[in-house]
């Protein structure tokens, strides 16, 4: 099943044309997602040749074939990852028992919120990135966005053909909301708040992209352990695709500390005034949007003690990230220890049951990886011989979702009072005139293998190529 049929108006792995209803159904959704693309996918690029990769099988190995396409021919497809004969169900009341081939009817609305969420984000990302195209640094990062951008279109498609193939009628209308429903829209918002946060610079979208598009990591790992195989199947797909916006955001924060350094050894001061007055991010700066991003990442986790977790977990709908790496798969006598806020503005620690913080266990796995990232750009700090060390806020700090919403503390957890809060955000978030300097450094370069003051060149091109390739063709 390896092979993709791209014969087919709707490429795909997984025959449909064997289902007519289906097909039509799907080639009916195909031009409403065209329209939505062409409004609000990469704004006044459609007609460029861009260098993008395109999924020609399932397999780890050699899945992806390169070359030119102008982003609205892209082949958006449906494909799954090979079916593991006789998989069994790997965690929750049903551990051991068959995975399902289908939707198991007193399960189907918690299954449809999940994959309407997850779906979701896919093109609200994508909304949130319209613009990106007119400032990007360099032509190679000008590709790289628009594959994140065409692969997320994809990852829409592989919930909607969920939808289409396994809810019926009500799946084909929560289709049709997932191109309705628009991110940072007053009336009809995306349904998860990150999603509506506005991505106008590339420090943000770098932020974005290792931060969130890692939160999409953490839930597809958790889908992909699903006891719904079809789900499980199109989620260990999309992890192949997912790595690469990682290593995007990952590889555009560590560039912007590489140039950072380069300007302050130029300049021989950390000075972030200096470091601005020489068209570069001073690493402060970096701090705050780090916290921005963060913290509302976290809010995609959820709450900490959850009802809709435990039963999620224990209806083998929604596992955790590599479930095969715990020995006790059930969970039903097992608790966590959970820090939350006190009456008296302090934190109290609470043992709960394991299926109600199973939003906690993955949000913690996430900031783990997440740390990763940071030590790498700390020994970058430190090898340059200077003192200053990014850091990740506590996971308690900023939240709007869960126990810890509202809850005014410092990046480093601790409690405090609301006044010195708001007081504080002035130094921990971005502020006004912080976004407006990172708008004016995004001055538009596109000669091959330049790159914007703001930010050194990566250390090699895509697929080999050089990075003065021309990723994107603009003439
Ligand atoms: N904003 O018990 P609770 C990706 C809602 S990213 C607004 O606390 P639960 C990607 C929640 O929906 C991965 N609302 O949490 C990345 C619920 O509402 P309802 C996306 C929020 O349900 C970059 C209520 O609060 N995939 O792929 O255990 C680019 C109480 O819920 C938020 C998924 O998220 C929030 N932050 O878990 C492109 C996987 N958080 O239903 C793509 C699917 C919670 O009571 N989703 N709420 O009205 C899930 O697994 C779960 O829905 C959540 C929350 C993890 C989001």
């Amino acid at each position: 099943m390896t092979g993709i049929n791209y014969a087919e108006r709707i490429p795909n792995n997984v025959d449909l044309a064997t289902d007519r209803t289906l097909q039509r159904a799907l080639e009916h959704w195909q031009p409403k997602f065209l329209d939505w693309w062409r409004e609000l996918g990469p704004n006044d690029f459609a007609g460029k040749d861009v260098y993008l990769r395109t999924a020609v099988g399932v397999d780890a190995q050699g899945w992806a074939s390169y070359g030119y396409v102008k982003m609205p021919d892209y082949r958006w497809g449906i494909f799954l990852a090979d079916q593991t004969p006789d998989r069994k169900i790997g965690f929750g009341d049903a551990c051991g028992q068959p995975a399902w081939q289908q939707v198991p009817g007193e399960f189907r609305s918690q299954f449809r919120r999940l994959i309407v969420t997850q779906g979701d984000t896919e093109p609200a990302s994508v909304e949130q990135q319209h613009l990106l195209g007119h400032t990007c640094p360099s032509l190679y990062d000008l590709r790289n966005l628009f594959q994140v951008n065409v692969e997320e279109g994809r990852h829409l498609w592989a919930m909607v053909y969920l939808l289409h193939a396994y809810f019926g009628r009500d799946g084909r209308e929560e289709a049709e909301e997932l191109l309705a429903r628009h991110s940072g829209d007053a009336d009809k918002p995306r349904i998860l708040g990150t999603f509506n946060e506005p991505i106008s610079d590339w420090l943000s979208f770098f932020c974005f992209t290792y931060f969130t598009d890692r939160d999409g990591k953490f839930q597809l790992k958790c889908l992909a352990e699903s006891g719904f195989d079809p789900l499980a199947r199109t989620c260990r797909f999309m992890l192949t695709e997912e790595a690469h916006h990682m290593f995007v955001g990952e590889t555009g924060l560590g560039r912007v500390v590489k140039r950072t350094l380069e300007v302050m050894k130029e300049l021989g001061t950390d000075s972030p005034e200096l470091v601005r007055r020489a068209g570069a991010v001073d690493l402060p700066l970096l701090q705050c949007y780090l916290n921005f991003w963060f913290s509302s990442s976290l809010d995609l986790f959820g709450s900490e003690v959850s009802s809709n977790a435990a039963t999620t977990f224990a209806n083998g709908i929604k596992g955790r990230p590599d479930e095969g790496q715990y020995a006790d798969h059930v969970c039903t006598d097992a608790t966590m220890v959970i820090g939350l806020p006190d009456d008296a503005g302090s934190v109290k620690e609470e043992s709960v049951s394991l299926r109600n913080a199973m939003n906690e266990v993955v949000r913690e796995a996430y900031a783990k990886d997440c740390e990763l990232g940071l030590r790498r750009w700390n020994m970058q700090i430190q090898r340059a011989g200077f003192d200053f060390r990014l850091a990740l806020p506590a996971l308690r700090f900023r939240r709007q979702i869960g126990a810890w919403a509202g809850v005014p503390t410092d990046p480093q957890g601790r409690p405090i009072a609301r006044e010195a809060y708001e007081q504080g955000l002035r130094d921990w978030l971005p502020s006004e005139a912080d976004r407006s300097f990172v708008h004016s450094l995004m001055q538009r370069v596109v000669e091959p293998g330049k790159m914007a003051a703001w930010i050194a060149p990566p250390d090699r091109g895509i697929n080999n190529l050089a990075v003065d390739y021309g990723y994107v063709r603009l003439g």
